[in-house]
Parts: structure tokens; C-alpha cells; sequence
């Protein structure tokens, strides 16, 4: 699976509060390949990335959890990834389908 997501990192790994210079939401071109989330910044740093070794932005997703955000009310259609690790991120998607799309790629690969 591959999109345009909005992504608000929270806790980074053990639980340790991300700091407030690192809070803010940005966008990304994400795919899942591998049990591991990429975070492009585009579709060409996603392209140019496939080969490369540029993979600083990557969520490992065995035993992590995704959920809706329905604690979250200031944006739509928002999920939390949780990890093995301890680290906590926000997901805004597209609608309620890309929503519910995500959550169960992540959950059930
Ligand atoms: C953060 C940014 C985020 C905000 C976060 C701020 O500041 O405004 O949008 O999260 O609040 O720290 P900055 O842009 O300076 O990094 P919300 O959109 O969820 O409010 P937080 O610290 O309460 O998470």
C-alpha cells in the first residue's frame, strides 16, 4: 500500500515524549514494503529511494497496533500507530475508506 498521509510524531521509542521543535505535522509519500513504513517526502524520493539507503525515515510495524484516533478531534480520518518500541504517531488519511485501509493493512500483514 502507498499514499499521501499527514503524520504528527508523539512519543518516540521507550515511551520519551517527542519534543515540541518536533511535534508539528507534515506530510509524506508512505508505502509499506517489508513490515516496514517508508516516509518518502514525494513520490520521487520514493523512487529514487527504492535502491538507496536513505531509510532514516522508516516505522518498523512488526507488533505495532494501529487504531483510530477518536480521542484526536482536531483533524478527520486520523489513526495512531503504536510500536514494538514504545514510539506513537498520528496518521491523518484522505476519508474514512483510505482510514480503515490503512489500519487494516498495518494490523493484518
Ligand atoms: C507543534 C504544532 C502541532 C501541534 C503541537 C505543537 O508545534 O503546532 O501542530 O500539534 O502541539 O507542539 P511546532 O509547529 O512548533 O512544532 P496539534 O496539531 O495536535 O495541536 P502538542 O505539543 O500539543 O502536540
Amino acid at each position: 500500500k502507498k499514499g499521501y498521509v499527514m503524520r504528527k510524531c508523539c512519543y518516540e521509542a521507550n515511551a520519551k515524549r517527542t519534543p515540541f521543535h518536533k511535534r508539528s505535522w507534515k506530510m509524506f509519500y508512505c508505502t509499506l514494503r517489508d513490515l516496514v513504513l517508508y516516509l518518502h517526502k514525494d513520490e520521487n524520493g520514493f523512487r529514487k529511494n527504492q535502491m538507496g539507503d536513505n531509510f532514516h525515515n522508516a516505522i518498523r510495524i512488526h507488533h505495532a497496533l494501529a487504531t483510530p484516533a477518536n480521542d484526536y478531534t482536531k483533524k478527520q480520518y486520523v489513526f495512531r500507530l503504536q510500536t514494538a518500541d514504545q514510539a506513537e504517531y498520528l496518521f491523518q488519511t484522505s476519508d474514512s475508506k483510505e482510514l480503515q485501509s490503512w489500519i487494516d493493512t498495518i494490523n493484518f500483514v
